[in-house]
Parts: C-alpha cells; sequence; structure tokens
C-alpha cells in the first residue's frame, strides 16, 4: 500500500527535514502535496529528483490526502486541521495547539504508542524538549518509577524556525565584522549571548515552553503525579537541543544499572567517556535520530537522585522525524481512516 500524503509548511525548518525523511526512510507514497502560506507559491522543493510544487492552503488542498503532516504553527494547525480531518485525512500536527485536547493522543512512539489507538483524526507530536526528555526517562521510570524531575535546557535556534537559524549567523557574521547585530526574528540578540525562553510568559512566573515540559510528559507518561519543573534557555547552536536532568526515584538507582538500561533503550545512544570527557553535544547529535545520553551519575545531594545530560537533534527527532514515526506507526497499526491500494 501507498499513501496520500500532505506537508503543512513544507519551505519550514521541519517542513524540509519532513521532507528529507519521507525520502531517506523510503515512506511508501503515492502522492505528495507541499503546502505553504502565498509567499511561498511559485517555489518548488525536490522529492525524489522531482520538482514539486509549492501550493497555497485551501480547502480542496486537504482532498484526497490520507496523511497531513502539519508544521506552519499553531494558528495555521486550528484553521486547518478540523478541515483536513473532515475531508478523511489523519493529522499528525507539531504544533502545540491539540497537544493537551484530551481526544488527542501526544505521542512519542518509543514511549507510549498505544496511545495512538484511540485517536479521532488528530495526533499531536510533542514539544521538541519533551519528546528528548522522555526518550531518556522513560526506559528508568519504568523500572523504577520518576517522583521528580528538575530540567534545565540549552536550546538551539532551530526551535524558533528556519528564520532564527538565518538570524542567529547573520548576527555572528555581523560581530566579526563589528557590527551591531539585529534581531527581528528572536527578541534579542543570539549570537554570542543566551537568554530564557523566547515563549510567553505565564502567571506562574514559567514560559510557555517551561509548562509543555511539564504537562506533555505527564500526559505521555500517563502519570498526573510526577513532580516536574523546567527553566528553558535559548543557545547560540543551530539545531540541536541540550538538556541536564535531574531525577529523584523513590529508591535509590544504582548508575550503572541506569547506564545498562539507557545502553539498550530505544531512540537512545549513550555517549560516555570520562577519561577524555566525552560527552554528548549539539554538534555531535545534529543530524542523527537518536537522543545521546550520558554524564550518568549519583546526585551527591540526594541518595535517590541521579543526574544526566542529553542533545539531541531538535529538528529530527524533535520534530520531523517523530512526526514521521507516528505516520509509520499508524500505517503498521492500521490505524488511517482511509487508504489507497
Ligand atoms: P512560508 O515559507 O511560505 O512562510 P518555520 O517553522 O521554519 O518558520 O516554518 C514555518 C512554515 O509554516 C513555513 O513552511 C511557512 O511557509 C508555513 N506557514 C507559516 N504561516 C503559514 C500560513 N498562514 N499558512 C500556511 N503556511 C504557513
Ligand atoms: C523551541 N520547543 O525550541 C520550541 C519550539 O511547542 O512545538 C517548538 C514549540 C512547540 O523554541
Amino acid at each position: 500500500k501507498s499513501y496520500r500524503v500532505a506537508i503543512l509548511g513544507a519551505t519550514g525548518a521541519v517542513g524540509t527535514e519532513l521532507l528529507e525523511l519521507l525520502e531517506s526512510r523510503n515512506f511508501p507514497i503515492a502522492n505528495l502535496k507541499l503546502l505553504a502560506s502565498e509567499r511561498s507559491v511559485g517555489k518548488t522543493l525536490k522529492f525524489k529528483g522531482e520538482n514539486i510544487p509549492i501550493e497555497p492552503v485551501t480547502e480542496q488542498a486537504f482532498e484526497n490526502v490520507d496523511i497531513v503532516l502539519a508544521s506552519a504553527g499553531g494558528g495555521t494547525s486550528k484553521t486547518w486541521a478540523g478541515v483536513a480531518v473532515a475531508k478523511g485525512a489523519v493529522v499528525i500536527d507539531n504544533s502545540s495547539a491539540f497537544r493537551m485536547h484530551p481526544e488527542v493522543p501526544l505521542i512519542v512512539p518509543e514511549v507510549n504508542p498505544q496511545a495512538a489507538a484511540s485517536h479521532k483524526g488528530i495526533i499531536a507530536n510533542p514539544n521538541c524538549t519533551t519528546i528528548l526528555m522522555t526518550l531518556a526517562v522513560w526506559p528508568l521510570h519504568k523500572i523504577k518509577p520518576v517522583k521528580r524531575i528538575v530540567a534545565a535546557t540549552y536550546q538551539s535556534a532551530s526551535g524558533a524556525g528556519a528564520k532564527a537559524m538565518e538570524e542567529v549567523k547573520t548576527q555572528t557574521r555581523d560581530i566579526l565584522q563589528g557590527k551591531q547585530p539585529v534581531a527581528e526574528v528572536l527578541p534579542y540578540p543570539l549570537a554570542f549571548n543566551l537568554f530564557p525562553h523566547n515563549s510567553p510568559l505565564t502567571d506562574l512566573g514559567y514560559c510557555e515552553e517551561e509548562l509543555k515540559m511539564v504537562n506533555e510528559t505527564r500526559k505521555i507518561f500517563g502519570s498526573q503525579e510526577i513532580r516536574i519543573t523546567a527553566t528553558c534557555v535559548r543557545v547560540p547552536v543551530l539545531r540541536a537541543h541540550s538538556e541536564a536532568i535531574n531525577l529523584e526515584f523513590e529508591t535509590p538507582f544504582n548508575p550503572d544499572e541506569a547506564r545498562a538500561i539507557l545502553s539498550q533503550a530505544p531512540g537512545v545512544k549513550l555517549v560516555e567517556d570520562w577519561q577524555t570527557n566525552h560527552f554528548p553535544m549539539p554538534i555531535e547529535a545534529s543530524g542523527q535520530d537518536e537522543v545521546l545520553v550520558g554524564r550518568i551519575r549519583q546526585d551527591i545531594s540526594h541518595h535517590c537522585g541521579l543526574e544526566l545530560w542529553l542533545c539531541g537533534d531538535q529538528i529530527r527527532k524533535g520534530a520531523a522525524l517523530n512526526a514521521v514515526q507516528i505516520a509509520e506507526l499508524l500505517i503498521e497499526k492500521n490505524l488511517l481512516q482511509s487508504t489507497t491500494a
């Protein structure tokens, strides 16, 4: 069988990665539509050697489509997801628009694939920092329940889109040439700088990105009891996020046992060389499917605590790859509404 696929937001950082993954993973495609804003109409993108035109988003664009991979922002998803579902497609949505909706499964295929079975047309792809954290924490949580997670993130420009990646490169060039850096996409210059995450602040004093890590992780783990807190920071890295994670368990967790578990965990690659101080780095995580995990150690401030460090490609496993894996899961479990032979 092969499927009619549409990418909504095909020209963006995640959209172009989706295109690459559909090709490199040889996703069974009968027809591919590339949708973006009016600004991109007239452009083409290459898929399997063929130039495919960018189409504007209209109601008709979702006709005869089995799977929509949406990554054009929450507003666009809110406007179009219902239309696509009404026309018979399943929408895998990378935005935050539907993630916490009780009827929308929020899926990391290595963690909670079973949640896909209850979908009603929309499946949400979690926030990138959440996806990366759950891959490392879930295999440990399955052995011994985690009571509390304290996370600090070091997030790349890609999380704010392709234009933010360009902006940080331009700022770097400008600063090296003695010019004033200009910030238009992100709120402040990111080159040679960092700042607390740019998502809106809430009444709790946390930004939305931090609360996504809290609420989405609880939903994916199916556990409202886990206590989670996070501080999210944007750093001048192009496309991989890093996270320092402190875990508190009910009982002590031997770091060697954690290491052994994580060395076998799906979607995880252990990167630890204590002799050379070589641990996960964003430049090594970039372009990789796995989240790199290392520096697993006993928390010296708590006998039931573990510390770990991870890096993962934000555009790939943090967004596009996870979405394609969800689509593959739907095919494997026969969970698509309509298919073409
Ligand atoms: P466009 O390139 O035409 O602006 P990124 O996350 O890298 O910023 O990418 C955002 C993606 O979402 C791009 O493909 C962008 O298309 C698309 N997009 C943004 N706004 C809209 C909209 N109103 N309708 C359709 N696509 C949109
Ligand atoms: C970032 N995680 O790195 C964000 C981007 O809810 O999907 C994606 C926001 C989201 O800035």
